[in-house]
Formats: C-alpha cells, sequence, structure tokens
C-alpha cells in the first residue's frame, strides 16, 4: 500500500461541497455538515450565497413532459458562476431548469478536506439520480428525485480544483490544525 510520502498529498486533498437551495430550503444544512464532520474531514471553508443568472430573459423548461416559459427577467447577473460550474451539463434539455433551481434560493457551498475526500465524499452522497441512491447515503436519506437532489460534490480531483477556484478566493480558504488530526490519518 502507499506509505510515508506518498500518501502525504492525500491527507491535504480538498472537494467543494454545497448545499443547494432544497437542502437549505429544508433545513438540512446542519446534518449535511455533521456527516462530514464525524467522517473525520475538516472544514477550510464555507459561505452561503444566492447566485443570480444573467442574460436570460426568458427560457423554456419541461415540467411534467410539458413545456412551460419561464420569465426571469427580474433575476439578475451572475450568469458566469453557474454556467462555468455546470459548463458540462449546457446542453442538456435540463439545463435552464437545473440554472433556474439552482438560483431559486440561498445555497451554502464548503471546501472539505482530508484524505481521498474526493471519492469518499462522491460515496457519502449517492448517486446523481436519489432513486438509485443507497439509504446512509445524503441523496439516499433526504431525497426522491434527480430536479431536487439536495447536494453537490466534486466528482474528481480536477473538477475539485476547478470547483474550489471558481466558488472561493484564495484567503477565504483556512489552513489550519485539527487537534485530533493524528487520530484520523497517519500524515
Ligand atoms: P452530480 O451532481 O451527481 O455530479 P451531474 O450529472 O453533474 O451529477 O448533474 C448535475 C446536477 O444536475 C444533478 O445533481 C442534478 O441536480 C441535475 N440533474 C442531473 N440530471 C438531471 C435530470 O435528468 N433531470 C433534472 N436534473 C438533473
Amino acid at each position: 500500500g502507499q506509505r510515508g510520502k506518498s500518501s502525504l498529498p492525500h491527507a491535504r486533498e480538498r472537494t467543494l461541497i454545497a448545499v443547494k437551495p432544497d437542502g437549505v430550503q429544508r433545513r438540512l444544512i446542519g446534518q449535511i455538515i455533521q456527516r462530514f464532520e464525524q467522517r473525520g474531514f475538516k472544514l477550510v471553508g464555507m459561505k452561503m450565497l444566492q447566485v443570480s443568472v444573467s442574460e436570460m430573459n426568458a427560457f423554456t423548461m419541461s415540467v411534467c413532459n410539458s413545456s412551460v416559459t419561464v420569465d426571469v427577467s427580474v433575476v439578475k447577473v451572475s450568469e458566469d458562476l453557474l454556467s462555468q460550474h455546470y459548463s458540462e451539463l449546457r446542453a442538456k434539455p435540463f439545463y435552464p431548469s437545473l440554472l433556474y433551481y439552482m438560483t431559486s434560493g440561498p445555497v451554502v457551498v464548503m471546501v472539505w478536506e482530508g484524505h481521498n475526500v474526493v471519492q469518499t465524499s462522491r460515496t457519502m452522497v449517492g448517486t446523481t439520480n436519489p432513486t438509485e441512491a443507497q439509504p446512509g447515503t445524503v441523496r439516499g436519506d433526504f431525497s426522491t428525485h434527480v430536479s431536487r437532489n439536495v447536494v453537490h460534490a466534486s466528482d474528481s480531483l480536477e473538477g475539485a480544483k476547478r470547483e474550489i477556484q471558481l466558488w472561493f478566493q484564495g484567503q477565504e480558504l483556512l489552513n489550519w490544525d485539527c487537534c485530533d488530526q493524528k487520530s484520523i490519518s497517519e500524515v
């Protein structure tokens, strides 16, 4: 297995976790934070914000298989953040309604650090579609439909790096020592 120096960078691995608007509305922030704390990960950044959309006066989204045009002209600026965050999904039919959902209320974005945190948090969060998510996962315990799956977790090391840079300024992330670190990881 990995010993000594080779495992060093992994203990400092970071990922982006976000409680989406439905999770905030449903008062799940605390329970989600608790799961990452009790697992042994370290919180190094956290903030609450509401993202708004620009350059979208109206869009059509599909609700229960019928098209509905939604006027979002009252919602303003900052498309950048979400369109970059979800850049790979731009061509998907659900993309407009995803933006609408993600801008519908506050989100809580967090950066968690620890050994293998990217992969482990994907396991803790569960599959994208809650229908398949195992009980014990966040999505498997708190959600039923893919369009309201409560939480976001970066899906790769590169994705995590990109998303952390997108959502956080460098000085918003803290390097601090957890007093129990030696009991949680060898490094
Ligand atoms: P992930 O959040 O598990 O990484 P992605 O495929 O990156 O999954 O999708 C991002 C988000 O887009 C999902 O978490 C979910 O909120 C939404 N989404 C994905 N697929 C669908 C769909 O088929 N209908 C509605 N929303 C979807």
